[in-house]
């Protein structure tokens, strides 16, 4: 049988199971631009929307869908069994598999690293996030695996959760699927799987690099900074050339001043900040706050703009009281 598929792409979970399964393929590598394989197939005339993984086994059956073709690896796998037999097992099974497949796969991931996908679909899947993580989080939470031995769910599992790295999705907010991670890493299979794809990802297009954060994502970091805190996380957030304006005349120019005055209002314990409204629209954020020092509470406004995922620039009014 043939695995038509991408490095990387959710294609690594049918490699996987195949792994797992013991099971011999013929690795089809479709070229993320001509979309087409070594063996002459352009992947549209086998699969209608031209994606991977897209599997053709030997008696002529062109499956699609990772769902159904991890389904039919797990049919015929030689080692040990990678689905549950029973029915309640199997039940279990078509949960977490359209689980993954809708509510991570499509409804978080795919919008986040698409570059094409507008900053609109990049915060929706941002927020999705804020959902299906953590219930995947407390499902994991005491479990080695998704069911209750290892299974094709895993390998689905396991290849979405690895595109964290390329997105702007923080698994280190949940120990229980960085723990999951490190444990399916483990797995020779896993570790076979991803070795090998990541070298033919880097020959394909370079080592990967995360595209830059959507708006909502720095804004939200920002905002963390001031109730938190801690300044560590503006390193990283403020551009090189980036300016603050202030209704007090004061103007801040270059990443290391505007830093440093960020920090001391971070740092500063007198002060509480509660968000009163954020609004983003593109590239833009307006921040309403309000600001508690002791008794003296003043409420203000920061009009933001990101450029590269950083904040490029600030203007900060205060509201007269
Ligand atoms: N619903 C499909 C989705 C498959 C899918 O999204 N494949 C992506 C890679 S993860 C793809 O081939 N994308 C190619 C493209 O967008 O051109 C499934 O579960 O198999």
């Amino acid at each position: 049988m043939q695995l038509y598929f991408s490095p990387l792409a959710c294609s690594m979970a049918t490699r996987i199971a195949l792994y797992e399964a013991g099971l011999e393929a013929d690795y089809q590598h479709v070229d993320h631009v001509s979309r087409r394989a070594p063996d002459g197939t352009d992947i549209r005339t086998l699969h209608p929307l031209g994606y991977v993984p897209t599997l053709r086994t030997d008696d002529g059956l062109v499956l699609t869908e990772n769902a159904a073709i991890l389904q039919y690896v797990a049919t015929w796998s030689r080692s040990a069994a990678l689905a549950p037999a029973d029915e309640r097992g199997r039940a279990a099974l078509q949960q977490w598999l359209s689980f993954i497949g809708t509510e991570l796969h499509k409804a978080v991931f795919i919008p986040l690293l698409d570059r094409t996908a507008p900053d609109g679909a990049k915060a929706y899947a941002l927020a999705n996030a804020e959902t299906r993580l953590p219930a995947l989080a407390r499902h994991l939470a005491g479990r080695t695996y998704v069911l209750d031995t290892f299974s094709i769910a895993d390998a689905y599992l396991f290849t979405v959760l690895n595109w964290a790295q390329a997105a702007p999705i923080r698994l280190d907010r949940y120990p229980e699927l960085v723990a999951y991670m490190s444990r399916l890493r483990a797995r020779a299979a896993v570790a076979r799987a991803v070795a090998l794809e990541t070298e033919l990802f880097i020959a394909e297009r370079g080592r990967p690099t995360p595209p830059p954060p959507p708006t909502r994502a720095v804004i939200d970091r920002f905002n963390d900074v001031f109730q938190n805190h801690e300044p560590s996380a503006l390193a990283e957030l403020v551009a090189d050339d980036c300016t603050i304006e202030n209704t007090d005349g004061g103007h801040h120019a270059g990443k290391a001043a505007c830093i440093a005055l960020w920090s001391a209002i971070a740092t500063d314990p007198e002060i509480a900040f509660e968000l009163e409204d954020v609004v983003v629209t593109g590239e833009r954020a307006t921040i309403l706050w309000r600001l508690q020092r002791g008794a003296e509470a003043t409420r203000g406004v920061n009009l933001m703009t990101i450029a590269g995922g950083r904040i490029a620039s600030a203007r900060g009014y205060i509201k007269p009281a």
